[in-house]
């Protein structure tokens, strides 16, 4: 649902020229030095990209489903790490809050985090827990008005940066699974929270990764989410259902960028004395890239407006992410091959992002997860 279209369009052309002129001639500096640089993160919170999903009454931008996936898409026609910085309080660093949280946590929390002055974090991810997340083992004691917090979290994306984690912890030691985990709101600064040195990945330079390490960190218990234990995991997997989607919106938008790419390149090559995009078989892989990256953005487009009219999406949101996570994979690697040995060189764009997609397909659920889910989906509506 577009609720101004007026309005909307007027952001969304600011977004374009911003990718257009600020970000993409700064793609290489953010590879060479892992860094968003501090002016533009200036720029990105004085355009309220921080805060686009959160509440207008909490100070956001309040956008729609339909509105915050076409954001997505015209953000990541520049490097996904632009996006990455903002993307954990537009998606999980905050939704937990938004979808769940206590009015309390509400003001206290979402106005921060949608102007970028706090960044927040998700931190569902163990050293033995990935996708069964729900046999997570770190711990949350109850001790008078507090929970104390032992554990480690994995791969926590911005988790450097942030300065507000949603932490998943077992609340009740007797329970295995899903049922006895809770959600926290637990502050940087809390004592006994670590976090590890940035892990060294194969892409995405400039977005961040590290271990959190959880030693007796005291946390108020005013701050469960909710403010009921072990609803922790079904607020982790609503907060997933939507990133799921808006990760299929970033894997389109990538995706258009490096077909853009892909079809300059072939019309300036010359080749056997003409441009490339001339041979038939170069035209191929651009149409098939056009075809597929046409159908992620119908079916994005359809998710989300589900989604704003109130139907459940968990299905679709992993269909989205399913295919627009391996379609972006395939268009990546046509872009290499179509500019040929020069793809393969450092300082080529297309170099950089058949890297930085490739965690698409492993992220905010693997595509064996989203597979998963669709098809005990299937079977649940087939029994009912
Ligand atoms: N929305 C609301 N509730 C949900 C839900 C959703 N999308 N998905 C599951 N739940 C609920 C279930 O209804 C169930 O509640 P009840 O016991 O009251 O019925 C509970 O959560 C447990 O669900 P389930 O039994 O399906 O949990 P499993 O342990 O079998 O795990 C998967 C399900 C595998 C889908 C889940 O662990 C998962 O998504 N793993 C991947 C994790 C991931 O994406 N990690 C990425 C890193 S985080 S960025």
């Amino acid at each position: 649902m577009i609720r101004d279209a007026e309005s909307f369009n007027i952001l969304l052309d600011t977004v374009t020229r911003f990718v257009r002129e600020r970000l993409i001639p700064r793609e290489e500096e953010v590879a060479a030095t892992d860094a968003i640089p501090e002016d533009v993160l200036a720029e990105m919170r004085k355009m309220g990209l921080f805060g686009l999903t959160i509440p207008e009454e909490y100070g956001g931008l309040g956008l729609t489903m339909e509105e915050e996936v076409l954001v997505s898409m015209a953000m990541c026609h520049a490097s996904p790490a632009f996006r990455s910085i903002t993307g954990t309080n537009n998606g999980i660093g905050s939704q937990g809050i938004v979808m769940d949280g206590t009015p309390e946590q509400k003001k206290r929390y979402l106005p921060r985090l949608a102007t970028g002055g706090l960044i927040g974090s998700f931190a569902l991810t163990e050293p033995g827990a990935g996708s069964d997340a729900g046999s997570l083992t770190t711990s949350a004691r109850r001790e008078g008005d507090c929970y104390v917090i032992n554990g480690a979290k994995r791969y926590i994306t911005n988790a450097p940066e942030a300065h507000l984690f949603t932490v998943m912890a077992r609340t009740d030691p007797k329970t295995r699974d899903a049922s006895g985990v809770s959600a926290f709101i637990v502050e940087r600064d809390s004592p006994g929270l670590t976090i590890g040195p940035p892990d060294r990945k194969m892409g995405q330079r400039g977005s961040h990764t590290a271990d959190v390490i959880f030693d007796n960190v005291r946390v108020p218990a005013k701050n469960v989410i909710g403010g009921r234990e072990g609803m922790g995991f079904k607020t982790a997997m609503k907060v997933l259902d939507k990133a799921r989607l808006n990760i299929a919106a970033v894997c389109t938008g990538a995706a258009e960028r490096i077909l853009e790419d892909a079809l300059r390149y072939a019309i300036e090559r010359e080749q056997f004395g003409e441009p490339i995009a001339q041979f038939q078989l170069v035209q191929a892989m651009l149409a098939d890239s056009r075809t597929e990256i046409y159908a992620a953005r119908s079916m994005v487009l359809d998710a989300a407006r589900a989604r704003d009219a109130g139907r459940s999406i968990s299905i679709e949101a992993a269909c989205c992410k399913l295919f627009a996570a391996e379609m972006v994979g395939r268009v990546a690697d046509r872009g290499v091959q179509i500019h040929g040995g020069a793809g393969y060189m450092q300082g080529c764009a297309v170099e950089r992002f058949y890297r930085d997609v490739r965690l698409f397909r492993l992220f905010e659920g693997t595509s064996q997860i989203q597979q998963l889910v669709i098809a005990r989906g299937m079977l649940r509506a087939a029994r009912d």
